[in-house]
């Protein structure tokens, strides 16, 4: 199959380009993104959507910790941020940074309080360019729930100099006891094993819920991961949001990561026909044949520079942060520096690799993808996928 191929899209809302807001995949090539701040950020709280583990060596009785990070710590993870807007603008893309709120600051809903919020490290997690829309997540938990506070004022600005953008606020879940299986932190690896194919996390089905980073985009086909931060509701409301607009939307699901939270370290699509794809959490089968039947080829991120344990100790994201990468243009990506396995494969593929010091973020919820969104990229809405209907959905 030759890349990319046009079908008879133009008829469709899908087919609107706009001047500010525009960006229909992951690879085309990127004028404009958010990369994302440390300051204010807090450890990430417990919560019924989330337990937070320490990872390597732990003195007996040590606990994960609470409240702020402390200002050094901050301070290197700025450091990358800013080296990764340097190297952006290097590169002639326009980057815009959030504002700084407190995110040290207790929050009480009628439904649930929660000692303190989080950061605006990955706007990934919280806002998702398709087209000419930027979507609002509902997110999945409570510490989350206004961090799309951050990012308002940039919103706001795109929607008063782009009459073609559309902006819009998923519905917020109530993030209530019931949203939530407490169960599902009492079954051990052998339990989720035996019940993979349920795809039944720590949320449940009960009100709509999904993080931004599920979500991958490929032209008109846009792909969402069911895990422990978007449920069955959650995609069904992205489809019924987007697929007015002339995109088909396919749950996707991988059935050995027995926690998995956000895509972008499981199935990242680097330019038209290629999927980096995580040996440990292979897609589906009945989902991977909508890629192979439309000739689309998966290649396997090799071993990752550290082990699980050897991530920061506060680090809440496995080693397969090394996937993470960041796509410049279809030909061009961007990539942790210590992550030489992946740049070899990288560079045998034919891209040009840029590599950049990232592991201090990490312990901020994510690497090069999560730390950033994408506003603008050249280019408008391809079918990669010849028109299909869609997954047929095996379950
Ligand atoms: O593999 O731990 C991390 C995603 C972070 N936003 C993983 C997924």
């Amino acid at each position: 199959m030759i890349f990319p191929t046009s079908a008879s899209i133009d008829e469709s809302a899908a087919a609107v380009s706009s001047s500010v807001v525009n960006a229909w995949n992951e690879w085309d090539p990127l004028e404009e993104i958010v990369v994302g701040r440390a300051d204010g950020a807090c450890y990430d709280p417990a919560e019924p959507g989330y337990r937070p583990i320490l990872r390597g060596l732990t003195q007996p009785g040590e606990v994960f910790p609470t409240g702020p990070k402390p200002a050094d710590v901050i301070k290197r993870a700025n450091e990358e941020l800013d080296g990764l807007t340097a190297l952006l603008e290097s590169q002639g893309v326009v980057v815009r940074r959030p504002d700084p709120i407190e995110f040290d600051r207790s929050l009480s809903s009628p439904e649930f309080t929660v000692d303190s919020q989080y950061c605006s490290v990955c706007p990934r997690d919280v806002l998702i360019t398709v087209g000419n829309q930027v979507i609002e997540a509902t997110m999945s938990r409570r510490a989350r729930f206004f961090e799309y506070l951050p990012y308002r004022s940039i919103v706001r600005e795109y929607w008063d100099r782009d009459s073609e953008m559309i902006w819009t606020a998923a519905p917020k879940p109530s993030m209530a006891d019931h949203m939530y299986r407490k169960e599902f932190w009492e079954l051990d690896v052998d339990e989720r094993y035996a019940r993979m194919h349920d795809f039944e996390f720590c949320v449940t089905q009960d009100e709509v819920v999904f993080d931004a980073a599920d979500i991958t985009r490929m032209g008109r086909d846009i792909f969402v991961q069911e895990s422990m931060t978007t449920n069955r509701a959650g995609i069904r409301w992205l489809r019924r949001e987007l697929e007015p607009r002339g995109f088909r939307v396919h749950a996707v699901h991988f059935p050995l990561d027995l926690f998995p939270s956000h895509i972008d370290c499981t199935f990242v699509p680097l330019r038209p026909g290629l999927v980096l794809t995580n040996p440990d959490r292979p897609i589906k089968e009945n989902e991977a044949e909508y890629f192979s039947d439309h000739g689309w080829q998966f290649v396997d991120a090799p071993e990752a520079s550290s082990t699980n344990d050897q991530m920061p100790k506060y680090c809440q994201s496995s080693r397969w942060l090394s996937m993470n990468v960041l796509s410049v243009a279809p030909e061009t990506v961007i990539c942790e520096e210590s992550e030489k396995n992946l740049q070899r494969l990288l560079e045998a593929l034919g891209f040009n690799v840029l590599v950049i010091p990232f592991r201090s973020v990490y312990e901020f919820g994510g690497s090069l993808h999560c730390a950033t969104w994408d506003v603008r990229r050249t280019g408008g809405c391809e079918d990669y996928f010849d028109g299909s209907v869609g997954i047929v959905d095996g379950r």
